[in-house]
């Protein structure tokens, strides 16, 4: 949201325009969620959202770059779209062009050596028009971080490897559009936001059910999630009238 809201340069309706900024979407199982966004912004109807996953769709699970409006890079196995938009990055400096690629990883992908890999490149190459956004949610697949493969202190890593890093409340929209903003005026070296999240965040019962990765909801949890994220949103709305 605060990305298609606020800092990217896109055209809807002409969604391969020369001169727009890249998304690349490492962590490709986060699919629905991107073209939630792309239908809101207009790159295709909404009806489309319903074929989600389903034979011959144009949404499959994880994001494919030749069938869906607004997709820059096809990706779903982990650690590759960081690979991918190191060299979009290039390619744009290469150019002149001032145009920018938004790579957003999540933190148990950081399991893959390619990002580091990746990471190094941008770090030595001060791209400063890759902005690397990390999701720290704190959880993968099929466990927490540390009982997966602690990445430890990932900021820190990050610091190491030569980036200016903010770690951030991905969950704060302002803080996240005032990051951003910092993170595309920093000139001398390669820049990333790591992002303090809480997968399920906003749906209290989902953000501690253990396998909360991927769920097919019942008909009553669905509605559930609808109740409690509405209510949230109504206290997220009475905190800013006050
Ligand atoms: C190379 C590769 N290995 C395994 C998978 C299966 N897989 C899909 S999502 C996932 C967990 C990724 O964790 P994280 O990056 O933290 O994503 P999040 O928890 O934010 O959804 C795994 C292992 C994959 N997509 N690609």
């Amino acid at each position: 949201s605060v990305l298609y809201g606020n800092h990217l340069r896109y055209d809807a309706s002409n969604p391969e325009w020369e001169d727009r900024d890249r998304v690349v979407l490492s962590k490709g199982h986060a699919g629905p969620a991107w073209y939630a966004t792309l239908a809101e912004k207009g790159f295709f109807d909404r009806e489309l959202l319903l074929t989600l996953n389903q034979g011959g769709t144009n949404l499959p699970s994880h994001p494919d770059r030749i069938k869906t409006p607004g997709v820059d890079m096809t990706t779903g196995s982990l650690g590759q779209g960081t690979s991918t938009a190191a060299g979009i990055a290039t390619a744009l400096r290469m150019k002149g062009s001032d145009r920018r690629v938004y790579l957003i990883v999540g933190d148990g992908e950081l399991n893959e050596g390619q990002c580091w890999e990746a990471f190094q490149y941008l770090a030595a190459h001060k791209l400063n028009n890759c902005i690397v956004i990390i999701d720290w949610n704190k959880r993968q697949l099929d466990g927490t971080l540390e009982e997966v493969m602690n990445p430890f202190d990932i900021a820190k890593k990050l610091e190491a490897f030569g980036f200016a890093t903010q770690q951030v409340n991905g969950q704060d929209m302002i803080a996240l559009d005032k990051a951003l903003t910092v993170a595309e005026n920093t000139n001398e070296s390669a820049v990333a936001l790591v992002l303090d999240t809480t997968k399920g965040a906003g749906i209290p019962f989902f953000e501690t059910y253990a396998g909360n990765h991927s769920v097919k909801f019942s008909v009553p949890e669905v509605k559930q999630a609808a109740d409690e994220a509405l209510m949230q949103y109504a206290a997220i709305l009475e905190g800013s009238e006050a």
